[in-house]
């Protein structure tokens, strides 16, 4: 309920401005300060761009989402979905994740790709946080993993760089806006409640994004890439998520 309320009240933030210069008022300081989202035309695109824009105006860039102590982790942790069924990944599976590499690319000064072992000899951050669903579940767990900023400091990132897009072995996908791909609890997560990330969490590396909804934290990684625009990807809305009528920005 807080977090309705919280969503309720940032709402209310940007139709304030609405209020005062027009529902065209808002969604132009918006586009003017760049918080216009990918999915923002169509049916629900007004609001979309009215929720995201207020989130971002509104609420402190590094606020951080809630950690738990241990007492508090889930017994039963959810899963959604199935792993990949391709050969490709179930090879990966076989092989124990030996072959397996994490591309990142795009507007980077040094492309590199990853073996597990040379993420696990990064810096890494364990935490313990909420994961909600939009089914309707949630499970605490603890994370461990690279925080995704301490990456994209290491392949020199852009300063150009606007989103980061996220590519799975299935289907599904997603992308963060600089905000939440630089926030200090966005990891790059190989261990889940002290072991290594089960297949069906999302092994060998999961993306675990805390402030915003499951769907967004793509599990079975393959390939980051760093962009200044999301049109190239998909069908341009910034992920999966849009093309089945769930927003892009799943703030929480
Ligand atoms: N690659 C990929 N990532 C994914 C999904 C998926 O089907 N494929 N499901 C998403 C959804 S809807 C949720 S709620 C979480 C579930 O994570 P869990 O299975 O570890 O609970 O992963 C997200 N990431
Ligand atoms: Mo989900």
């Amino acid at each position: 309920m807080k977090r309705i309320a919280r969503r309720a009240f940032l709402r209310a933030g940007l139709s304030t401005i609405a209020g005062v210069a027009g529902i065209g008022g808002a969604i132009y300081t918006a586009r003017h300060r760049g918080l216009v989202p990918p999915d923002h035309s169509g049916l629900f695109g007004i609001g979309e761009t009215l929720t995201y824009g207020a989130q971002r105006l509104l609420v402190s860039r590094q606020t951080l989402a809630r950690e738990f102590d241990r007492s508090h982790i889930s017994t039963v942790a959810e899963v959604n979905g199935y792993p990949p069924e391709n050969d490709q990944y179930l090879r990966l599976v076989a092989n124990n994740f030996d072959d397996w590499r994490l591309t990142v690319d795009g507007l980077v000064a040094r492309p590199t790709s990853f073996s597990l072992a040379e993420l696990q000899r990064l810096p890494s951050r364990s935490q313990i946080t909420l994961h909600v669903c939009e089914e309707g579940w949630s499970f605490i767990a603890e994370w461990t993993g690279v925080p995704l900023s301490l990456l994209l400091d290491l392949v020199g990132a852009s300063p150009a760089a606007r989103y980061v897009v996220f590519l799975p072995y299935d289907d599904w996908w997603g992308s963060l806006d600089m905000v939440d791909a630089l926030h200090d609890q966005t990891l790059l997560a190989y261990g889940m409640n002290g072991r290594d990330l089960p297949t069906e969490h999302g092994a060998p590396l999961r993306l675990r994004v805390a402030r915003q909804l499951g769907y967004v934290s793509i599990k079975y990684l393959s390939r980051i890439t760093v962009t200044d625009s999301l049109a190239p990807f998909g069908r341009g809305l910034g992920s999966a998520a849009p093309e089945i009528g769930y927003s892009w920005y799943a703030g929480i």
